[in-house]
């Protein structure tokens, strides 16, 4: 199984995290979606050139979400990270939803904002402040975002939470969030390490936009 991807994507990341969860190895082709040759590779396999994208045995997906499903239908053997029961799957459906139209939406709204040297406006605002004022909500009325124990909904709302961190943006309001994000990661085998990692290459991309810049 191949994975296209870069670690500092979020999409890309819950890809990486679903997989670590289920002890499914990927081989990673590192891709940057800024480099017209990896691009132009990876477009001959997905039109849409996105990371993440999947391969296994010439099947490509892309959309991590369709990804994660794929793989915990495929490989969760217990079925927990994605619950055959329909209502608990309903709610999880919900919240995966909810997090690629609004609330990822609205993280990544403002970080594109502040890499494009911008303040993010009023309404930019307005809409993260209710996403996450809704995650709170979802995380405090159940023990995690979906269910009574972890789903991919978890890895993915988690994902959006943390690139919070490109904002420097105080959860202090949220300690509902603050609280699942620790009893989540602690359920990430070797999420410390996946950490590290991101830190180095979120390191390593910032340098390259500043040498670019000027
Ligand atoms: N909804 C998609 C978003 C994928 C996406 O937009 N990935 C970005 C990197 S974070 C990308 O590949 N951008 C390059 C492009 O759109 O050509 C998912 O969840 O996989």
């Amino acid at each position: 199984m191949e994975l296209y991807s870069d670690i500092i994507s979020p999409p890309c990341q819950n890809v990486l995290l679903v997989a670590k969860k289920l002890g499914v190895t990927l081989n990673i082709k590192k891709t940057d979606v800024e480099d017209p040759a990896d691009v132009a590779a990876l477009t001959k396999i997905n039109p849409q050139h996105t990371i993440p994208t999947f391969v296994e045995d010439g099947h490509v997906i892309w959309e991590s979400y369709a990804i994660a499903i794929y793989l915990v239908e495929k490989y969760d053997k217990d079925g927990t990270l994605y619950p055959k029961d329909a209502k608990v799957r309903s709610v999880v459906n919900q919240r995966l939803f909810f997090d690629i139209g609004t609330l990822y939406k609205a993280v990544l709204a403002s970080i594109e904002a502040m890499l494009a040297g911008q303040q993010p406006s009023d309404d930019l605002k307005e809409k993260l402040k209710k996403a996450l004022d809704l995650a709170e909500k979802f995380v405090t009325e159940r023990p995690y975002a979906a269910a009574d124990h972890l789903t991919i909904a978890d890895i993915f709302m988690l994902t959006s939470v943390t690139a919070l961190g490109w904002l420097k943006y105080d959860l202090a309001a949220y300690p509902g969030i603050e609280r699942w994000v620790g009893k989540v990661t602690g359920e990430i085998p070797d999420y410390a390490d996946f950490r590290a990692e991101l830190k180095e290459g979120t390191e390593a991309y910032i340098a390259k936009n500043a040498a670019k810049s000027g």
